[in-house]
């Protein structure tokens, strides 16, 4: 069965039980990294050497990165509905989960880490204002996208995609101390995704 290293109030773990719930994939899980098991060990590293979760095993097989990990999985099961075979509409979906990774997880350490958990060095004023500024310019981005070709970020249907997008779109409605602007189209989307009963086991379950 698969085997998943990870608190599960890890918005990198709630990625891949999303994605298990929402298959039918059976999974063990065990509480790793803050406040859990460390996962400084020299057996953890040798698992994972980020020292980061999740990391997880199938039948032998070590996997790390929250990303490359579900879209394995997902093609492992053939999930075409979520991850088709189709190069074009694989690569827009892939698209979509770098600009989470990438761009929108910069913009989260000065939003989230400094402005929420207030956690240095984040936490510097400037490096917050910052990080606030670019999380609501790519949220507009989203928005815009989603009004010009939702509901779902690919259009008509849900996709492997909309696992991280959906996981960044409830911690920005989670954020405190943020102005929002009025962006009904992601109001929409958190709605619409809020129908899915992994996404409320996973997404929006209360946690940023
Ligand atoms: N790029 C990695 C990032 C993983 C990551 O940042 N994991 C965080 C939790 S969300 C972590 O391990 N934090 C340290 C800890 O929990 O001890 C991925 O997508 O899997």
């Amino acid at each position: 069965m698969l085997h998943i290293l990870g608190r599960a109030n890890s918005f990198n773990v709630r990625k891949v039980l999303w994605l298990c719930d929402e298959i039918g994939l059976p999974f063990k899980r065990e509480d790793y990294g803050r406040g859990f098991r460390p996962t400084n060990t020299p057996e953890f590293l040798k698992l994972n050497p980020t020292g980061q979760v999740p990391c997880v095993i199938d039948d032998g097989f070590v996997m790390r990165e929250s990303h490359a990990i579900v879209r394995y999985l997902a093609a492992k099961h053939a999930a075409t509905a979520l991850f088709p075979a189709d190069l074009q509409r694989r690569q827009h979906i892939e698209a979509w989960m770098d600009w989470v990774a990438y761009d929108v997880t910069h913009s989260m350490r000065g939003a989230f880490l400094g402005g929420q958990l207030q956690e240095p060095p984040w936490n510097n004023p400037w490096f917050v204002a910052q990080g606030r500024k670019d999380l609501t310019d790519q949220m507009k981005l989203l928005n815009d996208s989603l009004q010009a070709g939702g509901p779902y970020v690919l259009g008509a249907t849900f996709c492997l995609a909309d696992i991280p997008v959906g996981l960044v779109v409830n911690r920005w409605f989670s954020l405190k101390d943020l102005e929002r602007p009025d962006y009904p189209a992601l109001a929409a989307y958190y709605d619409l995704l809020t129908e899915r009963p992994a996404y409320r086991a996973h997404g929006r379950n209360g946690l940023p």
